[in-house]
């Protein structure tokens, strides 16, 4: 095996006054900060799709990035991406990667011969594992680009294609499971439809929860300890997706009872096409319990669709590891970076820029969160807005004490609300904020 990236050794931590641009700035794995080490709060993950596959291709024109990895043939290819990703992970202090089945290995003439060559391909990805201890944070099935799904995969009209997906998705739990995975994602690329007027909604949906149940059911037989995820997205490439956004997803998981097996992995750029804050989205998951993993990049709010950006957004970043803290941390997930360089950004440094641009962000999110909390002003704020909860009749009526007759009583004795309506603040918060983040 020859190395790849001959000029690039491994990124070093040289602290925020270097200019050399391999270096890290703010990432420095091994520094313990509120009690553990960065990696560990951090969990980085190299996607395979976009860092070993994706060659720059749009609707506009071909690759322009070389990702063949010196190889022609499909397999010689698919095992030349095993020792590329690993030299990348290393050269980068990412600890964790995650794929799609068919990034590892695409597919060959019957899913048999797919199945027989995927499993040549996870035994080379497991020794590499055993030789560098890097782990798989997390595993799925792309059950969306091949033309059979093109009405969907779980959610397809053909009994026939939801057979192939469960098919599809078993090996790809098991393949999770050999690599030691702790976590496998649903992301319903093709589930949602493109007009009502051809669609049974509510069968639909019913076989989504059939196909998770299935898929809970045999992982759990199996050994398979982790968790699932979902992973919500409004729209792209269907009109309409199912898993639109933490909310809805949260209706369909307690309407089938899937709650106790599923949790949420937020990405950053699904919640700006469903038009909310990437915190709104963490922070809905935080709430409900169902916080899980994080695919990490950036979307452009001028732009409607998917750009997968790698994410420079440090005050994004902020919010977003100051909710990660809030949560307790990441259990079984992390921050995968979901991302890619731009199709300008062509050469094999440019890997290596994106991801140190990437890292450098969410340590120093990770960072002023720490801040923030250490700071307490902000959570200090909040928590005096909502004093008048902790005693008195807001107490009465989180105990259950008091009903209508009693709070109308309350309130015809009372008369207006003065007292208790002090000033929301946004605008000093967010100076503080700021004040926060630059005087780090
Ligand atoms: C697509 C997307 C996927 C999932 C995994 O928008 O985010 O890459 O993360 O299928
Ligand atoms: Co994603």
């Amino acid at each position: 095996m020859g190395e790849f990236f001959k000029n690039i050794g491994k990124i070093p931590y040289e602290g925020k006054n270097s200019t050399n641009p391999l270096a890290f700035k703010y990432y420095d794995p091994d520094e313990v900060i509120a009690g553990k080490p960065m990696r560990e709060h951090l969990r980085f993950a190299l996607s395979w799709w976009h860092t070993m596959g994706g060659d720059g291709t749009d609707m506009f024109g071909v690759g322009t990035a070389d990702k063949t990895w010196g190889e022609s043939e499909p397999e010689a290819r698919a095992k030349a991406k095993v020792d590329a990703a690993f030299e990348i992970m290393e050269k980068l202090s990412i600890d964790y990667f995650c794929f799609h089945d068919r990034d590892l290995s695409p597919e060959y003439g019957s899913l048999a011969e797919t199945n027989a060559k995927l499993d040549e391909i996870t035994d080379y990805v497991k020794e590499k594992q055993a030789q560098t201890g890097a782990k798989l944070l997390w595993g799925t099935a792309k059950c969306f680009d091949h033309p059979r799904y093109m009405h969907g995969a779980g959610t397809s009209p053909s009994a026939d294609v939801f057979a192939f997906t469960a098919a599809q998705i078993k090996k790809a739990i098991e393949a999770t499971v050999k690599l030691g995975g702790k976590g496998y994602v649903f992301w319903g690329g093709r589930e949602g439809y493109e007009t009502l007027l051809n669609t049974n909604t509510a069968l639909e949906l019913d076989n989504m929860a059939r196909l998770m149940k299935m898929a809970v059911r045999y992982a759990r037989s199996i050994g398979y300890t982790g968790d699932f995820y979902i992973e919500p997205k409004p729209k792209e490439p269907t009109k309409h997706q199912y898993d639109f956004d933490t909310a809805t997803v949260l209706g369909f998981l307690r309407k089938y009872g899937l709650e106790n097996d599923f949790k949420m992995n937020i990405e950053a750029n699904h919640a700006t096409l469903a038009q909310h804050t990437f915190q709104h989205e963490l922070r809905m998951a935080r709430d409900n319990n169902v916080f899980g993993s994080i695919d990490a990049n950036q979307g452009d709010t001028l732009l409607g669709w998917d750009t997968d950006q790698f994410p420079t957004n440090v005050y994004d970043a902020a919010l977003c590891m100051y909710e990660v803290l809030k949560a307790g941390g990441f259990t079984n997930g992390g921050l995968n970076f979901d991302a890619k360089a731009r199709r300008g950004s062509f050469t094999p440094e440019d890997i290596f820029h994106s991801y140190i641009a990437g890292m450098d962000t969410f340590a120093l999110g990770l960072r002023i969160a720490v801040k923030m909390i250490e700071d307490g002003r902000i959570d200090k704020f909040v928590e005096e807005r909502y004093s008048s909860w902790t005693n008195g009749i807001g107490k009465d009526i989180i105990d259950e004490k008091v009903g209508f007759e009693e709070l109308e009583k309350y309130a015809l004795e009372k008369g207006e609300v003065t007292d208790s309506l002090g000033s929301g603040r946004q605008e000093m918060l967010e100076s503080i904020m700021n004040n926060i983040m630059f005087s780090l």
